[in-house]
This record gives structure tokens, sequence and C-alpha cells, in this order.
């Protein structure tokens, strides 16, 4: 089969770090590099074997380290760079790989080029960075807009220029044109692969080879020959894994950044499910109804096209996006029954599952009471213009709770002690007072918890054949409330139905998936007979092997 997965981080599941928020090892109320080390004996116990840690390094933290002050500087809050090194080699210890956020569309304007650049119109690094003149009527260049609001283009005084920025004012676009400035990016690359890293993260790669004067922000036409580039550069010959972030690729784009012969990367993000979901007016800043046949359909097409060659990357929650209970699930009374059978339905499709700092445990969005309670620079910013724009505060805040990135960025609840045992100080944004049910240590006691059915789901792919390379085949595709497929190895069949839904959901079984289905998760079977009724959020999880009697 041309599509076997041969590649260690295909077979491997990753657990992603917001390093602000998982363990704070000082009492400065900010998690830090040692606090991650601390904890590295659960993340091994859990069974992962590759962390993608957000951004550690220099940086004024305008918007949480995704903007760069200093590409090998680690930002004093979390530590040194002895600390690091500490991290990779006791993480190694553990057979758990570290992947680096590249963050390299942009930079912080604290980042010495910026700081250069800005000088004036014949500075050093002028040209890292995109500067134009006016238009003619002195506004910006053009109307292009940053996507956390506003025009994409600042004002520079005192050179009389405009400088161009996809994010904040403070996080403006290098030139990837400029054959100097991915050289630099490439060196430094290489300089944190040589201190042992297991790969990198690559932040909305999809926009580096933007040619603003065109009006072209994503997928520029240059974008596959700098990927190319940098692998010829700063990846090939080292067996590491690389994961584009992309929110405008499709299927088809898909396989260029990630079909085997390309070098270019490992395999992507897309966010095809999540935009699906949002409102078509107010985007995400306004709670829209969850369509689950729109979200099946959009993971059918992107096993199915992704099967022979390239790879998915397979995630319900980041620290841009909701937590996986609160927006597919129940935060209620079925938080743990919606949260296992959101697992198991991720975990057993083809591609390589990542894992969201306390998604491991159900840990759910924090809803916050009003504007005051957010950190964020896009919440904040958004809040303004939507408000200006004539969404009412209320339905902010509700969309806000719904979509916005705090209230997925609260603290890890490792206990039901004091800040739920994140800190000895006052945390950075506050914690979900659910954190005395929903913890840890109270996980840790409970083999029916979330977190053991993670452990087993994570254990399973490391020993079944089938969960790598099966090949998919969805079911009851119409269905409003259940989601089937099944994954095909070698005469073996998985099988995956799930109830989405808060109340029992009667099916008629297709006759292919009647009879008996050994359990994959637990001892025992499910027989299926025409019909069957699942449970709130039940999911059934069976493995008929060629060889046993069905
Ligand atoms: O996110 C890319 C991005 O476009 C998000 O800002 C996303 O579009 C938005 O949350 C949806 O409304 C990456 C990082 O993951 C994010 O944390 C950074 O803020 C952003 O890039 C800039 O570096
Ligand atoms: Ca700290």
């Amino acid at each position: 089969m041309t599509g076997t997965p041969t590649r260690w981080w295909q077979h491997a599941t990753v657990y992603q770090i917001y390093p602000r928020s998982f363990a704070d090892s000082n009492g400065d109320g900010i998690g830090d590099i040692p606090g991650i080390v601390k904890r590295l004996d659960y993340l091994a116990a859990l069974g992962i074997e590759v962390i993608w840690l957000s951004p550690i390094f220099d940086s004024p933290m305008a918007d949480n380290g995704y903007d760069i002050a200093d590409y090998q500087a680690i930002a004093p809050i979390f530590g040194t760079l002895a600390d690091f090194d500490t991290l990779i080699a006791e993480a190694k210890a553990r057979g758990i790989g570290i992947l680096l956020d590249l963050v390299v569309n942009h930079t912080s304007d604290r980042h010495r080029w910026f700081v250069a650049s800005r000088a004036g119109r014949e500075a050093a690094c002028r040209d890292y960075y995109i500067w134009r003149d006016p238009a003619p009527d002195g506004g910006p260049p053009n109307a292009l807009q940053s996507t956390f609001g506003g025009p994409a283009w600042t004002f520079d005084a005192a050179s009389g220029q405009y400088y161009f920025h996809q994010f904040a004012p403070s996080q403006p676009d290098l030139d990837w044109t400029n054959p100097a400035v991915r050289h630099e990016i490439y060196a430094m690359m290489r300089w944190w692969r040589d201190r042992g890293i297991a790969g990198f993260r690559m932040d909305v790669i999809n926009l580096i080879a933007k040619e603003p004067d065109r009006g072209i922000t994503a997928d520029g036409p240059k974008l596959h020959d700098y990927l190319q580039e940098m692998h010829r550069e700063a990846l090939a010959g080292r067996d590491v894994m690389t994961v584009g972030e992309s929110w405008s690729v499709t299927p088809e784009t898909a396989l260029l950044y990630s079909g085997r012969s390309r070098n270019e990367l490992s395999m992507v993000f897309q966010f095809e499910h999540v935009m699906q979901q949002w409102h078509a007016t107010w985007g995400k800043w306004q709670p829209a109804p969850f369509d689950l046949v729109a979200l099946k359909r959009i993971i059918s097409r992107w096993q199915l096209a992704l099967a022979e060659d390239g790879w998915n990357s397979l995630f319900w929650s980041n620290h841009d996006l909701p937590r996986a209970v609160s927006k597919y699930g129940d935060a209620g009374r079925y938080r743990v029954a919606s949260a296992k059978m959101l697992a198991s339905v991720l975990h057993l499709l083809r591609g390589t599952p990542f894992v969201y700092q306390g998604e491991e445990i159900g840990m759910t969005n924090m809803p916050f009471a009003s504007i005051a309670q957010y950190r964020d620079i896009e919440t904040l910013n958004m809040h303004r213009l939507h408000l200006e724009a004539g969404l009412p505060e209320a339905d902010f805040i509700a969309g806000a709770n719904a979509n916005g990135r705090d209230n997925a960025r609260t603290p890890m609840q490792w206990d039901d002690g004091p800040n739920a045992g994140f800190t000895t100080g006052t945390p950075w944004i506050a914690v979900n007072p659910n954190f005395r049910t929903v913890n840890v240590a109270a996980a840790m006691a409970d083999d029916r918890s979330v977190l053991a059915h993670y452990r087993r789901l994570i254990g399973l792919r490391r020993r079944l054949p089938i969960i790598v390379a099966g090949d998919y085949a969805p079911w009851l595709e119409d269905h409003p409330d259940i989601v089937a497929y099944t994954r095909a190895l070698d005469g073996d069949t998985l099988l995956v139905l799930a109830n989405f839904r808060a109340a029992p959901v009667t099916i008629d079984v297709p006759p292919a998936l009647r009879g008996n289905w050994p359990r994959l998760l637990e001892d025992g079977a499910d027989t299926l007979g025409a019909h069957r009724t699942l449970a709130p959020f039940e999911v059934i999880a069976g493995l008929r092997t060629a060889h046993a009697a069905a």
C-alpha cells in the first residue's frame, strides 16, 4: 500500500503546552520551563511522545509570545537557556521530543531587526520588513485588514512610510522575498535543531509568501518554493517532525505541504471544521448552532484526500480555540462522557493526534462575566470593533465565552488546593472554579476518568497498527446526531459509533455493521442488531479481527 505510515511522527501522540498556563515553579503566577520539567513524569505516563511548546522566546508578550523579540533567547519569565537544555534532556530521557513554535511570518516590533529597520528609509534591515509609501491621499497603501482588526498598515511618522502587519501593529511582517531574511531564519532553525529539538510547529506558515502590493496574503505564489528551500537549508537529513499552521489550506494544497516527495512539511493544521461552525456575519464572536453533518463531511473529506499521500493532523482544541467539551460536547452533566466520546472519535482517525493541555482531564472553557476578565489582544481589539459595528455587548461576551482564546487559556488544574496547584502566587488569569472536581489528582485516582481514557487511547495507538494505518470509511453520513466510521487493515475492522447529543439516539444499524464487536477500550463486546440506542454521548469502539469468529 503506497500510503503505509512509516515515519515515527505518524505513530506518535503530541501534547501541546501553553507555557504561561501550565505549571508555575516560582510563584510569580506565570507558568515556566522548570514547572514543565517537574511535570514530565505525568506526561510520560500519559504516553505522549512529543510536546509542542507554544513560544518561550524573549518577547514583550503583546500576543503571549507570538511576538518574538529575540529568536535565540528564552523569555526571562519562562526561564533560561540552561532550563531549556534541561527540559530537552529530561524529556529525551523519557522518550519525549520537543517541538518549538516557529513564528517567522512576523517578529515583535522590539526585535533588533525592526528597531534597526524603522530608523529611517536608508536604515540597515529596512528591507527585512515591508515598507511602502502612503497612497496619494496620505492613507495606507491599500485596504488590506489585519487578523486582529484594523488596517494591516501602520504609519511611521519619522520616515513617512507605512509598514505591513497581518496581526497587531506590534507584530510587523517579515519580508520573505528578501533572501537575507530567509537565511537568517534558516540559520536560527539550525541553531535550535542542533540543540536537540524534535522539530517545529510553524505559525501561520501559509502567510509568509504574502505579496501585499497585489492584495495577496495567504498562499502566495512562492510559498512552496520557500518551504522547499527551508527544508533543504534547515531540515533535510534530520529526522524531525514539522507541522504548519494554515487557516487557508484545502485537502488539495495539503498534499503540496505534506506529500511524501515534496520535501516540505510532515503535516499541516487545517481549520475548515472550525470555521464551518462560525456565524455568517459575526464570525466567531457570536455563537452559532453546531452542525454535526457539516463537521462529519469535512472530517471525511480530509481523511479520504490524504489516504494515499500526505498526512493529517488531528485536533479538537488549541490555545486559539474553545475547549472541546465546551464546543462539541457538554461541559455540565455529561462532561466526562462527552470528553471520552470526543477523544475516541478523534484518536481513532488516521493522522497524528494533538492533545491540548487539560483536554486529557476534560477541562472546560472558563466562562467570563465581562470584558474586564479578558487579557487576549485579539479579544480586546475585536470587542471594540464589534461594538462599534453594532453587536450588543452581551452578544459579544456570549460569543467570546463560546469561541474566545482566553477561555481555553486558564491555568492547568493539577489538584484541588489553592489555585488548582498551578501557582503559589496570583495566577496571571483566573483559574476555572471547577478545579475542585476537575483536576489531575482526582483523575489519577479514578480509573474511569477522562485521563484514564486518554491513556488507553494513546497506548492503543502505539500497539495497534490499524489505528495508524487502517483505511477510513464513513457511515451514516447524513445522520444529524451520530458519528460513525470504520478503519480497515489486513482483514481487521475497527468501528467507532458515537452519539454527539445529550439525549439517547436510536439508529438503524447498517447491515455490514451488525453483529459482535469486541470492545477496544474495555472488556466485553457490543452486539449490534438492526437497531441500537446510544446513551447520551455514548461511544462504541470495537475491533473485529479477521481470525476471530464474528
Ligand atoms: O494563529 C493564527 C491565527 O490566525 C489566529 O489568530 C486565528 O486566526 C484567530 O485566533 C482566529 O480568530 C497563530 C497563533 O496560533 C496565534 O496564537 C497567534 O496570535 C497568531 O498566529 C499570530 O502569531
Ligand atoms: Ca513562574
